[in-house]
């Protein structure tokens, strides 16, 4: 379902450590300090990707482990970095440290790179501790040590486009024609109760994720019908799709519209700047031409998309779902209530993670 978790132990490589070593040539007495750094660690990174929706794969191993870097040498040779341990993530993934809950980092982009934990620093071979009063120094820094930390990995799965509309308007309905979907649809209001989400293909070969959520009513913030705190699921959502009932006598498509909007407004005034689009569903068995003429109208002078569709029949869902896919193309991905518009990174340990 929507929420998935699991915990894992990381540990990013340390250190290697540099190297006390002299040279040592023919003809060349007191040939100096020649011990080389060690190499970095390698860090332990996450990364986006849209081809994973769940956390299972991730379940198959226990530990994550960068590579300790190569220890300097002789002759001033730099030890060799560890190479990174990287983590394929399904976008929506939230990373906690598992003992104080505290919030690591958010993977909400394909291809996006955070490094969880850092690979520590190769030490200093001797080399670099020649000064004018100590030529030959005996010594050499070791690599910094990492030790294990254990995260717990939550995972949202992010919608692109979110199905939002008065209870029986045909949201499951639609889900269940334009993506894998199967929800429950009935002739009753409230039949849906939890998010479903489906993945739609469009152009061959691209797709989107929607959510269907319970229908929303005159009222919801106020806790009328199921209320509106489902409508965190779809916080982030790129795109609303404001799905109205054309068969329904509701007062009129357009008092429909602006309830829905409103209902929206009050559980979170930034999701009014989101990308959105209007379809009226059921022109099979339409209430009123003048009432969709008159929504179409305003949708045009306020450059709103606008569809009429019949999830029934499948009228105008092709041009629905490609404009849809081109919308969420379009649009900006949104970060959390809770994250920043970068993923939040804890102060205190900003010396460990830090974006790649
Ligand atoms: N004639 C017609 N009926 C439709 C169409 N789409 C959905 N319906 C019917 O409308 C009723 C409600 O459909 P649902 O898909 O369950 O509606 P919903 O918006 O998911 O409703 P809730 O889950 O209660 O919020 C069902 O009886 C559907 O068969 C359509 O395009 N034309
Ligand atoms: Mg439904």
């Amino acid at each position: 379902m929507f929420v998935d978790e699991m915990k894992m132990t990381i540990q990013a490589g340390s250190g290697g450590n540099g190297c006390v070593s002299f040279r040592r040539e023919k003809y060349v007495p007191k040939g100096g300090p020649d011990g080389g750094d060690g190499g970095n660690g390698g860090d332990v990174i996450f990364v986006g990707d849209a081809g994973l929706n769940s956390l299972t794969r991730l379940r198959q191993r226990q530990h994550y482990r960068g590579e300790r870097g190569e220890h300097g040498k002789g002759k001033n040779m730099h030890g060799r970095n560890g190479t990174p341990c990287v983590v394929k993530v399904p976008r929506g993934t939230i990373v906690r440290d598992a003992e104080t809950g505290e919030l690591l980092a958010e993977i909400l982009e394909d291809g996006q790179q955070v490094v969880i934990q850092k690979g520590g620093k190769g030490g200093k071979g001797n080399a670099r501790f020649a000064t004018a009063t100590n030529r030959a120094p005996r010594f050499a820094e070791e690599g910094r040590l990492i030790e294990p930390i254990h995260i717990r990995l939550e995972l949202k799965l992010i919608a692109d486009v979110a199905l939002v509309g008065f209870p029986n308007a045909g949201k499951s309905t639609l889900i269940s024609r334009i993506s894998s979907a199967r929800p429950k649809v009935d002739g009753y209001e409230f039949t849906t109760l939890h998010p479903n989400l489906g993945v739609v293909t469009y152009d061959d070969f691209k797709s989107f994720l929607v959510a269907d959520i319970p229908g929303l009513i005159e009222g919801a913030a106020e806790g009328r019908g199921l209320g509106i705190k489902f409508l965190r699921h779809i916080e982030r959502t790129r795109v609303l799709l404001h799905l109205l009932d054309g068969a329904a006598p509701h007062g009129s498509l357009m008092r429909e519209f602006q309830v829905i909007r409103e209902e929206v407004k009050k559980f979170n005034s930034d999701m009014l700047n989101r990308h959105f689009a209007v379809a009226v569903n059921k022109i099979d068995s339409l209430f009123s031409r003048e009432e969709l003429e008159e929504m179409e109208d305003f949708c045009r002078e306020q450059q709103i998309p606008f569809f009429q569709v019949s999830a029934v029949t499948g009228e105008g869902l092709n041009s629905l779902v490609s404009s849809l896919g081109r919308l969420v193309e379009s649009s900006r991905p949104v970060f959390s209530a809770a994250g920043t518009t970068r993923p939040e990174i804890s102060t205190q340990k900003k010396d460990f993670l830090e974006e790649v």
